[in-house]
């Protein structure tokens, strides 16, 4: 072997995941704009974003929960005894996909760690999947073995999956017991910065999931870029929120953001509105990540507790409306900062800084990622016209074996299915998601407008717009309200909120069907269903 090949050579010797890597020509393009993006071709993520806090970082709290707090040397430990039980105890070898299940904690994160050290590839999920949706994923990534708090390890043993060699169980002193018997120090695994390390399945509401390729070089670019660019936090910080760790947008927000910098992540097993604003309090948070619907339920009851450590909100998921970052900006004087992101992308890579945000805007390009709105054929739109939003950078998309790989990305641009107005100064506005634009009388209407209009009415508390089907106007727009507590959702108030939209934004948009619900359907990642209200399936 040649000098370069050693260099670039992969370190899996299980290739599988590698070997269903879409082909060469639908990947999108990888551009390395910024100079710290330039990663040497050999990196162990894990090693970079925990053992570097080693030197000067190891007595700072890395991981803070509710049944104990984990220095970064207690945290490095951890890590490495669990790695060396995964390759002594159950044979890993690099490559192999690893299953972890658990609520947000400091074994989940640790046991994430040891298997990005030990070469392997980790598959999070959601605490909420069942063993139907877990079947779907073990079988598609050939999953070989699971580490899984013992809390929830009914689903996975109920989940068919021929490949599930190995399951260890922390949390009833399985996985505690062989960790003690290991050595403390485990050499990371010498992976190149292109092999794989995250299988990232996207919470689609329709069909089979689909699951995303991640290098650890892109676990790297999304600190460099949205964290260290727009976020900008220090190692003084103490990050908070809500999004599981399977999600990655709680990943790179509770985890690998804080690690980045050598701060602290706290980790809540529940972390509702209700146990996230004492949690704050409590911890002294100083940089939150959480849904729009959160930020809007946690303004409501922001005078009963002490948020002043707060210095940073970050909302994603699904698009902020400016209603919520108003009272969010009333409730604590912060400016929230909404930025889109995608399980495709990793992270985020549209949003602003705090001096450059425009309300009701998602913001501009993160800096190393490019992005433009295209009409169907790909080719750009005129700043102002609505089209599809196309993104690259140094993330992007790469479907393990799926054809879906072709709708996601053209040209070597990301389609993220968001239709986008780009406006003259160059900021993007989100319309909606492109096949949730309604229709009506030959109009086209984009749901979360109407919504944001909606909720500047002092009685809605939540709303969900789409299009429900009508004869006369093919579409009608209809909206389903959860109330303020108190209001009455009678006739007159139905009136009274048409007359409300009307005077906000375009009359023609108004809801013509308003439905009053105790509560909308939303994912574990915090984003509405869409499809369960166009249904009628309303709880
Ligand atoms: C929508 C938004 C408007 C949008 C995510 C931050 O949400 C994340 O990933 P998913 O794969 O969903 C991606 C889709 O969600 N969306 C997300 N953020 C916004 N729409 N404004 C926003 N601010 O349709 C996008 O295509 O679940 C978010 C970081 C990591 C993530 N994975």
């Amino acid at each position: 072997m040649d000098g370069m090949m050693m260099e670039t050579a992969s370190a899996h010797i299980d290739g599988f995941a590698r070997e269903r890597l879409p082909p060469r020509d639908q990947w999108p393009e990888f551009r390395f704009t910024l100079p710290r993006l330039r990663y040497p071709a050999r990196l162990n993520c894990a090693s970079v974003l925990l053992d570097a806090n080693l030197a000067t970082r190891a007595d700072h709290p890395a991981l803070v929960t509710p049944a104990e707090t984990l220095t970064y040397g207690q945290l490095a430990e951890r890590v490495n005894r669990i790695a060396h039980v995964l390759v002594n105890r159950t044979g890993l070898v690099p490559g192999n996909r690893v299953l972890l299940r658990g609520a947000n904690t400091a074994w989940m994160v640790a046991a994430y760690f040891a298997v990005l050290k030990a070469g392997g590839i980790v598959v999070a999920t959601m605490p909420l999947l069942r063993a139907k949706e877990l079947g779907q994923m073990l079988r598609k990534a050939r999953i070989s073995h699971a580490l899984c708090d013992a809390r929830l390890s009914g689903a996975l043993a109920e989940a068919e999956a021929p490949d599930l060699r190995h399951v260890l169980h922390w949390g009833d002193g399985e996985l505690e017991g062989l960790c003690v018997a290991e050595s403390a120090g485990f050499t990371a695994c010498d992976t190149a910065a292109e092999d794989i390390c995250l299988i990232g399945f996207t919470s689609g509401t329709t069909g089979e999931p689909k699951g995303t390729l991640h290098f650890h070089r892109d676990m790297l670019a999304i600190c460099d870029a949205y964290a260290r660019e727009v976020l900008r936090p220090e190692p003084a910080d103490v990050f908070i929120g809500s999004p599981p760790l399977a999600f990655t947008f709680g990943l790179g927000g509770l985890v690998l953001f804080p690690f980045s910098v050598g701060a602290t992540g706290v980790l809540l097993d529940r972390a509702s509105p209700d146990d996230l604003l004492p949690a704050i309090a409590r911890h002294r948070a100083t940089i939150c990540f959480t849904a729009p619907t959160a930020y809007r339920a946690m303004a409501a009851k922001a005078g009963e507790h002490d948020l002043s450590s707060l210095r940073k909100c970050v909302s994603a998921g699904e698009a902020l409306p400016r209603p919520i970052f108003e009272a969010w900006r009333e409730a604590t004087g912060l400016r929230l900062m909404d930025g889109i992101g995608a399980t495709e992308m990793l992270h985020i890579f549209i949003a602003a800084r705090e001096e450059q945000i425009r309300p009701g805007a998602t913001g501009l390009p993160v800096p190393g990622y490019e992005a433009k709105v295209v009409g169907p054929d790909g080719a750009e739109l005129p700043r102002g016209a609505p089209g599809r939003l196309a993104v690259r950078g140094p993330t992007g998309c790469r479907y393990l074996d799926d054809p879906r790989q072709a709708n996601y990305v053209e040209n070597g641009w990301n389609i993220t299915g968001d239709t986008y107005i780009q406006d003259e100064d160059g900021y993007f506005w989100y319309q909606a998601r492109s096949d949730d634009m309604i229709v009506s009388a030959g109009y086209n209407i984009a749901g979360p407008e109407v919504e944001a209009a909606m909720l500047s009415h002092p009685l809605v508390r939540e709303c969900g717009v789409v299009g429900t089907p009508d004869a006369e106007r093919g579409m009608v727009v209809t909206a389903y309200v959860v109330l303020e507590p108190g209001a009455i959702g009678d006739a007159a108030l139905v009136k009274a909120l048409q007359e409300h939209v009307k005077a906000e934004i375009a009359p023609y948009k108004y809801p013509r069907r308003i439905e009053f619900v105790a509560r909308l359907p939303r994912t574990e990642t915090g984003k509405l269903q869409r499809f369960a209200l166009r249904q009628g399936a309303i709880t």
